[in-house]
């Protein structure tokens, strides 16, 4: 791991020790309450129009309901900086795409020393939506930069800080677009502008996500999102209970927990 600047320094430190990012954590001894090292970081990602907030707000009360103590955080967000941040990402003005880049690092650095790395050095289950995987989607595939320097960056920005499962919410781009144009004007960003982001952009970002599934599958797990929410979200709420389940019982074994794991799709 990368020396990291300034406060954060000590809490990367500490969260370190339970960090998988990149596989580094798997296999290391079981210490706290949910297996390797403490906290749990779950993801959610996907398209827009694919009901992730939703999704995250029936994920965590299905956690909480099983006896697990739960922070949720979105990107970009989760704490006045990264909310302010928000706002000019998604505003109307021009962005070169490194300039998105920066300011969505920006928002994540603030979000993971200050509320996610305190949280998983807690031992809490931080359920997130979005995370870095949204910046090699949109920005890397999407909009065509490297790959290699977004992790670099990413890097830089969070340390090996990163989700130990990640659950992509996957729909066809003509469905996602159909129900963001169906919601309301007011909720509209330049992300559905067709002079900013056309088809095309969203069909690569698309493909994008299930590279990254497909390139790390003991991390990602693939859910049709094109079904009733209530179903999205059964399937979802199963399939992490059982992954927390298996990777405990891993744990216990000194083993990787991935292969517990249904694969939905
Ligand atoms: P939400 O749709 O999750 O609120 O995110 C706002 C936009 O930010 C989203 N746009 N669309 N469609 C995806 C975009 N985004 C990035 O481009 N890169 C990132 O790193 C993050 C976190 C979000």
């Amino acid at each position: 791991m990368m020396p990291v600047a300034g406060g954060g320094r000590s809490i990367l430190h500490r969260v370190e020790a339970r960090s998988t990012r990149r596989g580094g954590r798997r296999g290391r001894a079981a210490v706290g309450p949910h297996g390797v090292g403490g906290g749990i970081f779950i993801t959610l990602e996907g398209p827009d129009g694919a009901g992730k907030s939703s999704q995250a707000d029936r994920l965590a009360a299905r956690l909480r309901a099983e006896g697990h103590v739960v922070m949720q955080v979105r990107e970009p967000g989760g704490t006045p900086l990264a909310e302010a941040v928000r706002a000019l990402v998604n505003g109307p003005a021009d962005h070169d795409p490194w300039s998105s880049a920066l300011l969505f690092n920006a928002a994540r650095a603030q979000l993971v020393r200050r509320v996610i790395g305190p949280a998983l050095a807690r031992g809490e289950v931080v359920v997130g939506d979005r995370h870095t995987d949204s910046t090699l989607a949109y920005q890397g595939y999407g909009s065509g930069l490297d790959l290699d320097e977004l992790r670099r960056l990413d890097q830089f920005a969070v340390g090996d800080v990163g989700p130990d499962l990640t659950i992509l919410l996957d729909l066809p781009v003509d469905v996602g677009l159909a129900r963001r144009a169906e919601g309301a004007a007011s909720g509209h960003t330049r992300w559905e502008d067709p002079t900013q982001h056309d088809h095309r952009f969203h069909e690569r970002v698309r493909h994008g996500y299930l590279a990254l599934a497909a390139a790390e599958p003991e991390r990602w797990r693939v859910v049709d999102a094109d079904r009733a929410p209530d179903v999205i979200g059964a399937e979802v709420g199963d399939l992490v209970v059982a992954w927390l389940a298996g990777r405990g019982s891993a744990a216990a074994r000194g083993e990787p927990a991935a292969a517990a794991v249904r694969i939905t799709r």
